[in-house]
């Protein structure tokens, strides 16, 4: 898409972003991508049978080179910068993938209440890997609702049945469902949401997939309290700052222990440049 579309769309997301607390970018990320990415579902799913598709967290990818390619692609980076500025690095990133008829809910609530980040400067970009509506269970949001407080996890409902995704949330009594939007995208499509705004989404009730990436960015200024490296702290964009935190190196390709994607090589030697460049803030160098 030009580029001249491309800046009017992003201008009208990020005001929308302030006013609501959420914001919905279209024409992101292009097919062929978005059909790896599909792939890269199926292969850790194979490589991880045990694990439900709403839940292949970032712990499972920190040396995945085709997951860490996605994330820190410029296209995204680009919209992530509009809302917390030119220093990025991601703090968590997911896969929450519903399959047809099975896939589950994700309870009401606000992503701050579980997050170790101080300041809570953040902002979440929801990748529509599949098209997301109503029927095979998208995001749906409290519009507004950024200006709550955040509760603390002891004021949540405990629903650990594992019938849903998350254990516990926000008493669905509290939730005006008059209220609610859903976030219709088309796959290469990306929402955008505040940290304190709420949100979920109902289970898949459709005969189709709902593959989704959830991207949690933060500004390189905004610390990650963990006594260990968290195993999703990449750096990514800008400059890093020193004494905040320590990240991984982005993963090279290895053929045979990694999923093939199609610029490994270019993909290689960014690695190399981008260790090189942020070498004195890297974990093992
Ligand atoms: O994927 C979903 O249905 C919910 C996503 C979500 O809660 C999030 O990205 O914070």
């Amino acid at each position: 898409m030009p580029p001249s579309s491309l800046a009017s769309s992003t201008t009208a997301g990020k005001s929308h972003f302030e006013r609501e607390g959420y914001a919905i970018f279209h024409h992101v990320l292009d097919a062929d991508l978005m059909a790896e990415a599909r792939q890269h579902v199926d292969w850790l799913l194979q490589k991880n049978p045990d694990t439900r598709p709403e839940q292949l967290h970032h712990f499972l990818m920190t040396d995945d080179p085709f997951w860490v390619r996605l994330i820190s692609d410029d296209r995204l980076l680009d919209i992530a910068e509009q809302f917390i500025g030119p220093h990025l690095a991601l703090f968590a990133s997911h896969y929450i993938c519903k399959r047809p008829f099975d896939g589950q809910a994700v309870l009401w609530h606000q992503d701050g209440t579980y997050w170790p980040l101080a300041p809570m400067e953040a902002v979440t970009l929801w990748l529509a890997i599949d098209d997301a509506d109503a029927e095979n269970g998208c995001m749906r949001v409290l519009p507004r609702s950024q200006h709550l407080r955040l509760l603390k996890p002891e004021e949540l409902i405990q629903q650990d049945d594992g019938k849903n995704v998350l254990g516990s949330g926000i008493d669905p009594a509290q939730i005006d469902e008059t209220k609610i939007v859903g976030i219709v995208l088309k796959a290469g499509e990306v929402s955008v949401h505040h940290p304190n705004v709420i949100h979920g989404s109902t289970a898949n009730t459709s005969p189709r997939w709902r593959r989704g990436l959830t991207i949690r960015y933060i500004p390189a200024s905004t610390r990650i309290i963990t006594e260990e490296v968290f195993p999703s702290a990449f750096m990514l964009r800008g400059r890093a700052v020193k004494n905040v935190n320590a990240y991984h190196p982005w993963p090279k390709y290895v053929a045979g222990k990694h999923m093939p994607f199609r610029d490994w090589l270019e993909w290689n030697q960014k690695c190399e440049n981008v260790n090189r460049e942020y070498r004195e803030v890297l974990t093992g160098q």
